[in-house]
């Protein structure tokens, strides 16, 4: 893709240097049981939680893709990364810093008011430690910005002797944190010629925002090259909407600079819709519940509560209501959530 650049220099995504991470591009398949239970639309899941060997993956290993060259090239030792107790982001900075033979610290928040035992001890944080990230317990709770928490850990780092590389929750205010999802579009737009398919809608859970961000940035890309247009959904899982949505316009601006588009993003390309986030960040609601079970059922497809659980209910209630119709063909990322579902037993007992 040829774009403008940044100054005089010309950037486009593949200047960026990336060290790959996951297995290539990840699986798009139909999910035809749950496309003929709604009755329509052609329903289809792109599958981060399937798409690389490490600890089990997911969305932030794209992400990392970016940031691990900008890492190394800064001579860092550790990365210092932050998030809740049961976050996917840090089991995967975790994961990616032992693949590459650096430390690794992070800070765990008690973002989510949630009493099933073991919340900090099994799922992801197990994981994260196992992998032998050093793991600290917070008592703060959710919060998608800078936190101090992290600032501190990193200063320590650096007391301690060491060079850390600072990554925010969700990888999302790092300066690069929108580029793995803008290649993502990317990948979507070729294997769309591969399987002879156009997704005019994609449905995305949205949180701290680059993953949703650079999804959109990737597709105006496309656009501005001759493309089609296309919806992006984001469903709001955070509770907090209107700090997610400033983060997702933000990063998505940055990220189209990024790799150069020449049209500005419209307000109107970031959609991130309210409805099924429940009160809180990480809490499930019965939308989210009904959702796990009837996309397990259906199709044996495991989503988790914080995440897919969400922004499958919306699918599903968008595809029910009409809002997205029945001769769309929908392309549902699925973020690799579901490892925090150790910590919520109780919800299906
Ligand atoms: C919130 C970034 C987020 C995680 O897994 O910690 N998705």
């Amino acid at each position: 893709m040829s774009v403008r650049g940044k100054g005089a220099k010309i950037m486009a995504l593949q200047d960026f240097e990336r060290y790959p991470l996951t297995f290539g591009p990840s699986p798009v398949h139909q999910l035809p049981r749950l496309s003929a239970h709604l009755g329509g639309a052609s329903i289809w899941a792109k599958r981060e939680d399937c798409n690389s060997g490490l600890a089990f993956g997911g969305n932030k290993v794209r992400k990392l893709e970016y940031l691990v060259p900008d890492a190394l090239a800064q001579g860092a030792d550790t990365l210092v990364s932050i998030g809740g107790y049961q976050s996917n982001h840090t089991r995967q900075v975790a994961a990616v810093a032992a693949h590459v033979g650096l430390k690794c610290r992070l800070v765990q928040e008690h973002w989510v008011d949630w009493d099933d035992p073991g919340t900090d001890r099994v799922g992801n944080i197990l994981l994260s430690r196992i992998m032998g990230a050093d793991v600290r317990l917070d008592p703060a709770g959710f919060d998608i910005g800078i936190r101090t928490s992290w600032e501190t850990a990193l200063r320590e780092v650096r007391e301690a002797g060491g060079t850390p590389y600072g990554i925010p929750a969700g990888a999302s205010e790092h300066p690069l944190g929108g580029l793995g999802f803008a290649r993502w579009a990317y990948e979507v737009a070729e294997q769309e010629k591969e399987l002879g398919v156009f997704f005019d809608t994609i449905v995305v859970c949205t949180v701290t925002g680059s993953t949703h961000a650079g999804m959109i940035a990737g597709f105006h890309a496309l656009r501005e090259a001759g493309g089609r247009p296309r919806r992006v959904l984001g469903i709001d899982a955070s509770a907090t909407l209107d700090r997610t949505r400033e983060q997702v316009v933000r990063i998505a601006r940055h990220t189209a600079d990024l790799i150069g588009v020449d049209t500005p993003i419209a307000d109107d390309e970031v959609v991130v819709l309210p409805g099924w986030a429940g009160q809180e960040y990480g809490v499930p609601v019965d939308s989210t519940v009904e959702a796990i079970r009837l996309t397990g059922r259906l199709e044996g497809v495991i989503l988790d509560p914080v995440y897919e659980g969400k922004s499958m209910a919306g699918l599903i209630d968008l595809v029910s209501s009409g809002e997205i119709s029945r001769d769309s063909t929908v392309l549902y990322a699925h973020l690799g959530g579901q490892l925090a579902l150790n910590a919520y037993p109780a919800i299906f007992d």
